[in-house]
């Protein structure tokens, strides 16, 4: 995949955002004024202003080329070893965690020279997640972001060194960044690190496996959720902080931002999954009933899924009141994920 063909795919729900606020430029003002009252309250109507996609768009053209950079630097002794990792890495997702982190960074007015560094180190963890998850033991997928899942190119075993050197990549990055006091150093190891294990990752997928083709309550599907998708985009909402020195109060709070928005995140997924179309998710749908998981729609139903991803993101919105303008990035963001089509 060209370049050019990446920055074009990527970014789907932005588009289909400025789509969808073309089409109310021809609205009749009746139907307008219904429109407004019906979407008073509620956040996945509510209007972006426009220059988020730009923000976002040039976030990513950042990370792009750091993560370009930082495959570039390693010595990988296997052909496919290096093909995997650069499909899995390259061929960008929409690249929202290490946006995040940048945004986290930005709105406590963060100075760093490595801020872009960090933030590609989330997005490594990331691309190793989704190529364990794709593999026949896992989620058994053949298709991600429109393309073959890695272990149909390289094989099952190759695409196992290839997650594994991904999740090391980010770790070895952060221990070897040039200026970084020790203490920030190792509070960002340890926050990317816990996104990874138990609580995080590990412990998600564990106990996703577990609840195949088992009845779960709200609560189980809650906690599944929160380790196995929340916990990286808190973390990645983090490390903006911790890079940024932010203070003891306004890290927690940016902490609870990311829990609430990592939550909606992957409650949306599951809406998608269950309501939205492979051409447009770039992978398979109805995956979740197909293989019985614990999803957020089969259990309490399209309606109040909805409920449960808006009202996370309207209690994600509030933590960052104390923050004013600077923290606006985060706040559409938040946004921009409820509404998302792909
Ligand atoms: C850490 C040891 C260890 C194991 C990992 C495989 C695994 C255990 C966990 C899987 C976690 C996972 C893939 C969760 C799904 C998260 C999710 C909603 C992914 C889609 O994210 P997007 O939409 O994707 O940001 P793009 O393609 O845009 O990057």
């Amino acid at each position: 995949m060209t370049g050019e063909s990446i920055n074009a795919e990527v970014f789907s729900a932005a588009s289909a955002l400025s789509a969808v606020n073309g089409s109310w430029a021809r609205e009749k003002p009746n139907r307008r004024a219904r429109r407004e009252r019906r979407e008073k309250n509620s956040l996945v109507g509510a209007r972006l202003p426009m220059d988020i996609k730009t923000y976002l768009s040039e976030k990513k053209k950042l990370i792009d080329a750091e993560l370009q950079a930082i495959l570039a630097s390693e010595d990988m002794p296997v052909e496919s070893l290096a093909e995997g990792a650069h499909r899995a890495v390259l061929p960008g997702g929409k690249r929202i965690r290490p946006i995040l982190t940048l945004a986290s960074f930005e709105a406590v007015g963060g100075d760093c020279p490595q801020i872009v560094r960090i933030a590609s180190c989330v997005e490594l963890i990331h691309s190793f997640s989704l190529v364990h998850d794709d593999l026949p033991a896992m989620d058994n997928s053949d298709l991600r972001r429109g393309l073959p899942t890695v272990h149909k190119v390289v094989g099952e075993g190759m695409a196992v060194l290839v997650g594994d050197m991904l999740l090391a990549l980010p770790f070895q990055t952060l221990a070897e960044l040039p200026g970084v006091e020790d203490d920030k150093r190792n509070r960002l190891i340890g926050e990317l690190a816990r996104a990874c294990g138990s609580s995080g990752l590990a412990g998600g997928q564990a106990l996703d496996l577990e609840s195949e083709q088992k009845s779960v309550t709200e609560a189980t599907a809650r906690d599944i959720a929160r380790r196995k998708t929340g916990a990286l985009i808190e973390a990645s909402v983090a490390l903006g902080a911790i890079a940024g020195d932010a203070s003891e109060e306004t890290f927690q709070k940016l902490k609870e931002y990311g829990s609430s928005v990592g939550l909606a995140f992957q409650v949306t997924d599951d809406l998608l999954d269950a309501e939205g179309e492979q051409e447009i998710l770039g992978k398979p749908v109805r995956a979740d009933e197909e293989k019985g998981k614990a999803a957020y729609p089969s259990l309490v139903g399209g309606k109040r899924a909805r409920q449960v991803a808006e009202e996370l993101t309207r209690q994600a919105i509030g933590c960052l009141t104390d923050l004013g303008e600077k923290a606006q990035p985060l706040r559409e963001i938040a946004h921009l994920l409820l509404r998302r089509k792909g």
